[in-house]
């Protein structure tokens, strides 16, 4: 690997990708291949701290594999792989348990939020699920981890984690940064823009799957909650215009201000319609594209297994270091 700065980062195979997951993070990553080296994960192994039905988990992991391709990460400029594959993960993910405090686990909201959610199945692996993130991340002592708004608190503990091992045991792990886009960091559901649009809301109406077809994206638009007001204008307390006006801006490049100027005299119906479209002209090359990628199961394996061996190659030299700093005889 060269020695410009890495970059790291991973996405769950729960379901397709939503429009959120495309404009918060992946849309970024195939530009970021040209100026960092870059390191993707699918990560399996993060999926199952929520319960999944094991047919559709392998399933949408061949599925997001073949989207991220679709959305821009090429396999030959980035290494792509499949988390579950590459056992260095899980192996520091026990070093690194232990410098995790009980205490700063417990103040994760995302922990909070899917206990909630999922109140019969709050299982360890949901509670530690931030140290596997850091594992992930610490692994290749990447430089930056392009993610949305909602990964901020796991990345600080990443940080926090990766401090406290230095400090136990000298100077090791690189401190990763967020890297976290300017628009779009958080596009909130079409039903309730006080909620970040999710995978898995049960309302479809709520989020835009990046593999809709256009009928049902402009459909999803045109029934998106909005206020009793006229004017496209970005402004504090019109949170349903302000969401569609940053998913505008996000596809077509436009500013506020221009968007403003376009639709001004005009209607939300006619704005939301715009949007509609925009959207769904901007993600049928991803469409198009996956419908190729995913026929070719032979060519993505070709491409994950690579991904793994390269993964492997560079994370188990930080793990058997690891293994070293903390006292474990060497096994050779
Ligand atoms: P779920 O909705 O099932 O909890 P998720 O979509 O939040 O899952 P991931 O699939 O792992 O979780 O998210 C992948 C990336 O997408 C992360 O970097 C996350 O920050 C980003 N992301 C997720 N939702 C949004 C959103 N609504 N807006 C912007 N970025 C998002
Ligand atoms: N926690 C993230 C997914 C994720 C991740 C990572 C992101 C797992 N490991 C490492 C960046 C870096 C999520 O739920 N969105």
């Amino acid at each position: 690997m060269s020695d410009k700065k890495l970059i790291f980062s991973g996405i769950q195979p729960t379901g397709t990708f939503t429009l959120g997951n495309y404009i918060g993070a992946i849309r970024n990553w195939g530009p970021l291949q040209d100026e960092y080296n870059c390191i993707y994960s699918i990560v399996d192994m993060h999926a199952i701290t929520v319960r999944q039905d094991p047919i559709k988990l392998r399933q949408h992991t061949l599925e997001a594999y073949a989207l991220l391709m679709a959305c821009g990460v090429d396999p030959e400029k980035s290494i792509m792989f499949i988390q579950s594959h590459v056992k260095t993960h899980a192996e520091l993910n026990w070093i690194l348990a232990c410098s995790t405090q009980f205490g700063e686990l417990s103040r994760m909201t995302q922990f909070k939020d899917k206990s909630q959610r999922h109140p019969d199945d709050v299982n360890a692996g949901l509670f530690t699920y931030p140290v596997l993130m850091a594992a992930d991340i610490l692994v290749y002592n990447a430089d930056l981890v392009p993610v949305g708004v909602d990964q901020k608190q796991h990345l600080e503990l990443a940080r926090n984690v990766a401090q406290r091992f230095n400090q136990k045991y000298g100077e090791f792990f690189t401190i990763p940064d967020a890297y976290i886009p300017k628009v779009g960091a958080k596009v909130m559901s079409l039903q309730d823009p006080a909620k970040k649009m999710s995978k898995s809301d049960e309302n479809p109406n709520a989020c835009i799957l990046i593999l809709d077809d256009k009928d049902t994206i402009v459909r999803k638009f045109k029934r998106a909650v909005t206020d009793s007001e006229t004017e496209v204008c970005y402004r504090e307390g019109k949170d349903g215009i302000n969401n569609l006006m940053t998913i505008y801006s996000a596809v077509t490049n436009k500013s506020y201000e221009e968007i403003e100027k376009e639709f001004s005299g005009k209607g939300y119906g006619d704005f939301k319609l715009a949007v509609g479209e925009a959207v769904a002209d901007h993600l049928k090359p991803v469409r198009d594209e996956f419908a190729k990628l995913i026929a070719d199961k032979a060519y993505l394996k070709e491409c994950y297994t690579k991904g793994a061996e390269k993964a492997l190659r560079i994370s188990q030299k930080t793990v058997t270091k690891a293994y070293r700093k903390v006292g474990f005889v060497d096994a050779r």
